[in-house]
C-alpha cells in the first residue's frame, strides 16, 4: 500500500482522495493539511487520516510516502520544491507553478536529486477519448496533420476568475495537450477578442487561441467559462486524407418525442472522471514498484507555463508571442512524449 500525503482537502483534493481510498488499488491516504483547519479536519476525520497543520509537515511525516498537492496554484511550488528536498515522489495537480521561473526552479531541483519525482496532473493524456484520437494520428488514418480546432467550455466560473485565466487556468490543459498530441512545442501563441458574452458579467469571455506548433500545425481553442449549458471539451484534428474529432458527449442518447438527448457533463470531474482514475492509478503503480512517475513531467509544467505567459502577453498585447523554452535538461531528453 503505497501512503500518499494530501496537500489542499478543496475540490480537486477532496474527489481525488475519493478516488484514492473508494476507487483505486495500492494506496492509502495517511494524512492531510489545508489552510483551512476545519476543512482539513472534517475530510481527514472522515478517512481516518492525520491532520496536520502545513503541507510541509505533511510531506515530512514518516507515515507518508508520497505526496499529492492540490491546493492553490501558487502556493504549489513551496510543496513541490519541498518534497524534492525530502526526495518523496510528488504528484501536483495543474498548473506546476503561478509563473514560469517557479517552473524553473522545480526542474532545476528535480535535475540537481537525479531521477524524476515530480508529475503534473494534466489528466487529459490518460482521457479514453484523447489517447483514441492520438491513436488515429499516429496511426496514420488522417494523414499528416495541417490544424486542430478545440473548445473548452466551462458551464460557469467562480467571481475570482479573472481573463487571463482563460489561458492559465482553463486553455493550459490544451496547451499541454497538443504537446502531447502532435510531439512537438508551441512556436507561438495569438489571442483574438471576440464580442463578450453577457453572462460573464464584466469578464472578457471568450476567448480565441491560436497556437503555432513548430511543425506548422495550427491549433485554435476556443475558450467559453459562461456557456451555461453544460462542460463541453471538443477537439478536431484535420489531416491530408481526413478529420479525426473526440466523439459525442454522453455514452447514452435518449430519442423521445421526435428528439434525440446527449446529456452534457456538468464539471470537469464528470467529463474527465476515469481520466483521473487511470491517471492516478498509472502514477500509484509506478511508484509503488519503485520506478519514476511516466505522466506529465515538471518540464511539461515548464513549458505548459511558457506557453501560457506568451498567451497572456498575447491577450494584453494584441501581438503574435514567440515561445522561448531553454535548453531541455537530459533529464527529460525524450521531448514530448
Ligand atoms: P479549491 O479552492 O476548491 O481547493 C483548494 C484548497 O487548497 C482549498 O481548500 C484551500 O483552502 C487550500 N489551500 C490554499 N492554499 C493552501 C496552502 N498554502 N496549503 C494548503 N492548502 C491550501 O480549488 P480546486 O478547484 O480544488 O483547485 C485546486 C488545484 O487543482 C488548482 O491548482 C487547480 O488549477 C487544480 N484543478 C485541476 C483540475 C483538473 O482538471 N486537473 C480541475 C480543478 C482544479
Ligand atoms: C479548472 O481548474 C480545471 O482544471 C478544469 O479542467 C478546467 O476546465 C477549468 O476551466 C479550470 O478552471
Amino acid at each position: 500500500m503505497l501512503k500518499v500525503g494530501v496537500i489542499g482537502t478543496g475540490m480537486i483534493g477532496q474527489d481525488h482522495i475519493r478516488r484514492l481510498t473508494t476507487v483505486l488499488n495500492g494506496v492509502t491516504v495517511t494524512a492531510v493539511a489545508d489552510v483551512d483547519a476545519a476543512v482539513a479536519a472534517e475530510v481527514g476525520g472522515r478517512i481516518g487520516a492525520a491532520v496536520h497543520a502545513t503541507g510541509e509537515e505533511v510531506i515530512a511525516d514518516p507515515n507518508v510516502e508520497a505526496a499529492l498537492v492540490c491546493s492553490w496554484g501558487p502556493t504549489h511550488e513551496q510543496y513541490v520544491l519541498a518534497a524534492i528536498a525530502a526526495r518523496k515522489p510528488v504528484f501536483c495537480e495543474k498548473p506546476l507553478a503561478a509563473t514560469q521561473g517557479a517552473c524553473l526552479r522545480i526542474v532545476e531541483a528535480e535535475v540537481a536529486y537525479g531521477s524524476r519525482l515530480v508529475q503534473v496532473g494534466y489528466m487529459r493524456r490518460f482521457d479514453f477519448a484523447y489517447r483514441q484520437l492520438k491513436l488515429a494520428l499516429d496511426g496514420g488514418e488522417i494523414g499528416t496533420p495541417l490544424m486542430m480546432h478545440c473548445a473548452h467550455r466551462n458551464a460557469s466560473v467562480p467571481s475570482f476568475y479573472q481573463k487571463e485565466m482563460a489561458i492559465t487556468d482553463t486553455a493550459v490543459h490544451e496547451i499541454d495537450m497538443v504537446r502531447w498530441m502532435f510531439g512537438t512545442e508551441i512556436a507561438a501563441v495569438r489571442v483574438l477578442v471576440p464580442r463578450r458574452s453577457s453572462h460573464g458579467g464584466d469578464l472578457q469571455d471568450p476567448l480565441f487561441l491560436i497556437f503555432e506548433m513548430a511543425s506548422g500545425v495550427l491549433v485554435d481553442v476556443e475558450t467559453s467559462v459562461n456557456i451555461r449549458y453544460g462542460y463541453d471539451i471538443r477537439g478536431e484534428i484535420v489531416g491530408e486524407s481526413g478529420t479525426a474529432s473526440l466523439g459525442s458527449l454522453s455514452p447514452v442518447a435518449v430519442r423521445r418525442d421526435g428528439r434525440v438527448a446527449n446529456p452534457v457533463p456538468a464539471d470537469w470531474r464528470e467529463r474527465f472522471l476515469a481520466a483521473y482514475d487511470v491517471e492516478l492509478q498509472e502514477w500509484v503503480l509506478a511508484i509503488s514498484r519503485g520506478g519514476q512517475p511516466l505522466g506529465p513531467s515538471a518540464w511539461d509544467g515548464y513549458a505548459a507555463a511558457v506557453v501560457s505567459d506568451a498567451g497572456v502577453s498575447a491577450l494584453r498585447t494584441g501581438e503574435r508571442v514567440l515561445v522561448s523554452l531553454v535548453d531541455q535538461p537530459k533529464l527529460y531528453a525524450e521531448g514530448v512524449q
